[in-house]
C-alpha cells in the first residue's frame, strides 16, 4: 500500500492538540446561575480526518476534503457508566445532517467522535433529520426522538417541507431500533419533540411542538404536552399546552422543549428555547421553566426571560444570533451540564448545579409582561437593595 499523505499527519496533529485541550470556565461571564466555558466543546474540527477524506493516494493524489463538514450542533446528551455521550447534528457540505456520537470524560472537554449512526432507512420520503433528544426511559431503553424532514409534495413551493417526530431506541447506543413517526392527531407538523423519562398515567408521555406549517407555529400555541399507550405505534390525540408562546417576550415567535427535563426535588425542570422575529432574521435564545412533579404538563415556575443568549462569538455562524439546546445532563454529584450549540454551527457547555439551577428556576422573579410593571418590578429590587448598601 502508498504511504499517507505528509498533510494526513499534519491534520491528525492538528486535531489531536484540538481534541485534548483543556476546556477552562470563562471567567469575563459571570451570573452565579450557570458558567461558560472558553472553547466549545465539539466543532467540525473535531470529526475524524477519515470520516472527511478519502486516504488512498491513487484516488486521492492532493489530499483533498472529499466530504466536507460544514458544522456540527444540537446534540442530544446522556450520562452512561460515568460517560458524557452528545449524539451530535452533524452537517455535511451537502446540507445534509446526520447523527453521530461522541464521547467524554469529564463533559467539558477531551469530547471523541466515536461513530455515525446509520438509522433504519425506513422513510422513503425522508430528506433530513436532526436534533435528537435522548431520554433514558424507565422502560429500559434509550430512546432518540429527532427531526424527520421530508419535502412537501403538495405544495409547488420548492422549500415547502413537512417535519415529523421520528423515534428511535437502543439499550447500548450501536444498534438501533425505528419505530413509526409519532402521530399527532390534531397537528399537521412536529419538530422539537421529546420523550419523558418516567411513565405518566402508566403512558408514554411526550413534549411536542405543534405547527401549522414548516417554519410557521401557526396556532399552535406553544410547547404541547400529550399521552399515547403504545409506542411502538405512537399516536397522542390530546395536547395539553405546557408553557405557551407570549406576545413581547423571548417565545412570541415560536417555543420549543429542549432538553429532556431533569427531576429535581421541587419540579421537572425544563430547559427550552424561544424565538422572536427581529429585522435580522428569528433570534433564538435558551429559557426554564418547572412542571409539576406528579402533572409534568402543568407549569409551577417560570423565571423571566432568558437563561442562555448568544454572546460574542456565539452570535455568528450558518445561522446567527441562534443559541439551541436539545441535551442536558446531571451526574452523580448534581452538575448539571447544559449542552447548547451556537448559530447552528458548534457546541457549548454551560455548566450548573441541580440547587443553583432550582434556584434560579424557583426564585427568579415572573416576567410582569408590561414595561412599566418591569420598571417598577426593578426599582423595588434596587429599593430594598438600598437596606444592603448600608451597611
Ligand atoms: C433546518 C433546521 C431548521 C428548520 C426550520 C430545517 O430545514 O435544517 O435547522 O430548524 O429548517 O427553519
Ligand atoms: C430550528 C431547530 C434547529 C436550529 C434552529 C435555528 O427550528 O430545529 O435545528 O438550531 O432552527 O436554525
Amino acid at each position: 500500500m502508498a504511504k499517507l499523505h505528509p498533510n494526513y499527519y499534519m491534520l491528525k496533529a492538528r486535531q489531536e492538540e484540538l481534541i485534548s485541550r483543556k476546556n477552562n470556565v470563562n471567567t469575563d461571564f459571570y451570573n452565579g446561575i450557570f458558567e461558560r466555558y472558553e472553547n466549545p466543546v465539539l466543532t467540525r474540527d473535531h470529526v475524524p480526518v477519515e470520516w472527511r477524506y478519502d486516504l488512498n493516494p491513487e484516488t486521492n493524489p492532493y489530499f483533498e476534503e472529499r466530504l466536507g463538514i460544514n458544522a456540527v450542533m444540537n446534540p442530544g446528551a446522556i450520562y452512561l457508566d460515568g460517560k458524557y455521550y452528545l449524539m451530535a447534528r452533524v452537517e455535511g457540505a451537502d446540507r445534509k445532517s446526520f447523527f453521530a456520537l461522541a464521547a467524554s470524560d469529564n463533559g467539558v472537554d477531551n469530547f471523541r467522535f466515536l461513530r455515525p449512526i446509520v438509522l433504519p432507512d425506513t422513510c422513503p420520503e425522508e430528506t433530513n433529520v436532526y436534533d435528537m433528544r435522548l431520554t433514558q426511559h424507565e422502560d429500559g431503553y434509550i430512546y432518540g426522538v429527532f427531526c424527520s424532514e421530508s419535502k412537501d409534495t403538495s405544495s409547488n413551493d420548492l422549500s415547502a417541507a413537512v417535519a415529523a417526530a421520528g423515534i428511535v431506541r437502543t439499550k447500548d447506543l450501536v444498534n438501533w431500533e425505528r419505530l413509526p413517526n409519532l402521530v399527532t392527531l390534531h397537528s399537521p407538523q412536529q419538530r422539537n419533540v421529546a420523550l419523558h423519562p418516567e411513565f405518566v398515567n402508566g403512558k408514554y408521555a411526550f413534549y411536542t411542538r405543534p405547527m401549522d406549517d414548516f417554519i410557521e407555529t401557526g396556532s399552535g400555541g406553544g410547547i404541547g404536552f400529550g399521552l399515547c399507550d403504545d409506542i411502538t405505534h405512537a399516536v397522542i390525540d390530546e395536547e395539553k399546552m405546557t408553557s405557551i408562546r407570549r406576545y413581547h417576550t423571548i417565545t412570541e415567535s415560536k417555543n420549543g422543549e429542549g432538553a429532556v427535563p431533569i427531576k429535581t426535588s421541587k419540579g421537572w425542570i425544563h430547559i427550552a428555547h424561544g424565538v422572536r422575529n427581529t429585522a435580522a432574521g428569528l433570534r433564538y435564545v435558551i429559557y426554564a421553566f418547572a412542571t409539576d412533579l406528579n402533572d409534568p404538563s402543568k407549569v409551577i415556575a417560570e423565571p423571566s426571560g432568558l437563561l442562555i443568549g448568544p454572546r460574542e462569538a456565539e452570535r455568528v455562524g450558518d445561522v446567527s444570533n441562534v443559541v439551541f439546546t436539545n441535551g442536558a445532563i446531571v451526574n452523580e454529584n448534581n452538575e448539571v451540564f447544559i449542552y447548547y450549540a451556537s448559530s447552528d454551527t458548534r457546541v457549548h457547555v454551560a455548566k450548573t448545579d441541580v440547587e443553583r439551577l432550582t434556584d434560579y428556576v424557583f426564585n427568579t422573579p415572573l416576567d410582569p409582561y408590561r414595561s412599566p410593571d418591569c420598571v417598577r418590578q426593578r426599582v423595588r429590587l434596587i429599593e430594598a437593595n438600598q437596606e444592603y448598601l448600608k451597611q
